[in-house]
């Protein structure tokens, strides 16, 4: 058996992208972000396709995202923020609200709301998943973002030219 498979193609083209990043551990949240913006531009996003906005801590981003994602401006909210148990005993709270908040923010609105937070038990854990050692979750949640705008593009139906459906966006 050989089913259809529907998959987004990875090209950052066209499309507009928001990154709502947490200040909170920013020596780390930097370098996500850095890693999602790398990704965007790899994917040939334009710089003028790709605004940041920064919150106080993960514990805002879901809001922000929800509010960002709103606004109709963007096809993808890509969500940036580090979260270290060692510094906090409601480490637990707080990652969790995030966590369900940016769930509930993609499904609210309907625009793709993609998780980039690290979440560790320690500081070297969270440094090694910034891009030190074992890649950069900034990075992954870009390409992610990428993969499901060209996605949902083909299944919202693409643009119709007489009669041909095409995907301007899609290569
Ligand atoms: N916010 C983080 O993004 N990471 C953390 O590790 C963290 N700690 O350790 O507490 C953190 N707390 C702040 C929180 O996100 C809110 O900004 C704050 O509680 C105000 O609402």
């Amino acid at each position: 058996m050989q089913p259809k498979v529907h998959q987004g193609m990875l090209s950052a083209v066209g499309f507009r992208f928001a990154i709502v990043a947490s200040r909170w551990n920013d020596f780390l949240t930097a370098k996500l972000t850095e890693g999602a913006l790398d990704a965007l531009a790899r994917l040939g996003a334009e710089e003028k396709s790709v605004e940041i906005y920064k919150v106080p801590g993960s514990f805002e981003l879901s809001l922000t995202a929800q509010k960002v994602a709103q606004s109709g401006k963007f096809d993808a909210v890509i969500c940036i923020g580090t979260i270290i148990r060692g510094d906090t005993p409601h480490f637990d709270y707080v990652a969790g609200e995030a966590t369900k908040g940016i769930a509930q923010a993609a499904m609210n609105t309907g625009v793709p709301v993609l998780y980039g937070i690290v979440t560790a038990d320690t500081l070297e854990q969270a440094i090694n998943r910034a891009g030190v050692k074992s890649g950069n979750k900034g990075f992954d949640a870009a390409m992610s973002a990428v993969e499901l705008v060209n996605l949902y593009k083909t299944m919202d139906g693409g643009e119709t030219i007489g009669k041909e459906k095409v995907f301007p966006h899609v290569v």
